[in-house]
């Protein structure tokens, strides 16, 4: 019993209609939840609804097949998924240059400031860009099942790849203007890293802490049979897949895409895992974009252990999982804002988890394009 005498359910969470605390123990960060706030009227900003028509090619696009790229070169006329090294990559792969900041013999990880202030680490990396598909107007809620299996497998290529090399493998896909995606062709990002960056190395931290403080228990293994149990944040169950809106979900339709036993990275995934994964990942999406009949956008990526030096590791505590944070909030053309209280203090949504995941449960399974095509 808390200090004013209000009881939180050991179910039904979507009840609650005070502001309340959540915990991410991933993050191990708190999420404020205003239910009561949701019949605030909305006077603020209204976003373009950014479903334009995509024709299915546009030869000036860099990112179709036979296209020419920034670089000059063309693109072979692929039929499935296309992956080249990025023409203007975030990470260096070599450097050419004789900084003095860099040391003589090493070239390499340093850091030479001896200030708390100036601290600084040359850092080296690899950034691949991979379509999806050689159409722009099919997205991955639109590709067939087989279509999307071929998608993953390129995932798996990519991350073996670039695993072999560097500690952290990021996959991630911006989709949609709104989420400052430059190209409407689908298509992801990878960018490899020498080093752990920040949220893998606390997800890494908290998986490792909790695991070790349980005698061998999975974090997301537990937290998912639990969820399992409670029901109220389920979107999606297969046999090898959950898909859930986490208990601490900060984007109003934030979830995650959850393996049902140990898995520790996207490589060790056998071919039936490869068939359920790209149906549930193709009823989740389906369910996003017809929320407001909208191609929905997001950010999404997987996480999972660290490769490159520690890929011989062992880290039994991890457990792969994907992340999807779509920032529509109550129609196809507002959206939440990640500004003042969120950016000043603490992250804070208004609709439950509990409420997200039931309007989810709620969408049709026939995509509003195959429905409308067929009126
Ligand atoms: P986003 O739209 O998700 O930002 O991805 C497009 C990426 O494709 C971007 O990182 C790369 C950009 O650098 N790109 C090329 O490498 N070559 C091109 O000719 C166009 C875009």
């Amino acid at each position: 019993m808390s200090e004013n005498n209000i009881k939180f359910p050991s179910k039904d969470y979507g009840t609650v209609d005070y502001a309340h605390n959540r915990y991410n123990p991933l993050l191990d960060q708190w999420v404020l939840v205003s239910p009561h706030r949701m019949k605030r009227p909305w006077s603020g900003q209204i976003e373009h609804r950014g479903d334009e028509e995509v024709a299915e090619h546009d030869p000036t696009n860099p990112l179709c097949p036979g296209a020419k790229r920034g670089n000059g070169e063309v693109n072979p006329v692929y039929t499935g998924t296309f992956s080249f090294d990025n023409d203007f990559p975030a990470l260096q792969e070599e450097y050419e240059t004789n900084h003095p900041f860099l040391e003589e013999k090493t070239r390499d990880i340093i850091e030479k400031s001896e200030s708390p202030f100036f601290k600084m680490r040359v850092v080296k990396g690899k950034c691949r860009v991979m379509c999806f598909h050689p159409k722009s107007n099919i997205s991955l809620p639109l590709m067939t099942e087989p279509e999307i299996v071929v998608v993953v497998n390129q995932w798996i290529n990519e991350y073996k790849l670039l695993g072999s090399k560097y500690a952290w493998v990021q996959i991630f896909e911006n989709k949609g203007a709104i989420m400052g995606c430059s190209n409407p062709h689908p298509h992801c990002q990878i960018w490899s890293s020498d080093y752990i960056p920040n949220e893998a190395n606390t997800e890494d931290k908290n998986q490792r802490e909790y695991y070790q403080s349980t005698g061998g228990r999975q974090l997301l293994i537990d937290y998912v049979e639990q969820e399992l149990a409670l029901g109220e944040r389920i979107v999606e169950v297969n046999n090898d897949w959950v898909v859930l809106v986490p208990f601490w979900a900060f984007w109003p339709f934030e979830t995650m895409i959850l393996p049902r036993r140990s898995i520790q990275r996207i490589s060790q995934l056998s071919e039936t895992d490869k068939e359920s994964l790209a149906s549930i990942m193709k009823r989740l999406l389906i369910r996003y974009d017809n929320l407001f009949e909208v191609s929905f956008p997001y950010s999404m990526g997987w996480h999972g252990a660290p490769t490159g030096p520690y890929k011989d590791e062992p880290r039994p505590y991890w457990t792969l999982h994907a992340s999807y944070y779509p920032p529509l909030l109550r129609s196809a053309t507002i959206k939440k804002f990640m500004v003042g209280y969120e950016l000043l203090a603490q992250q804070q949504r208004d609709l439950s988890p509990e409420k997200a995941a039931e309007r989810l449960r709620e969408m049709s399974l026939v995509h509003y394009k195959e429905r409308n095509a067929k009126k």
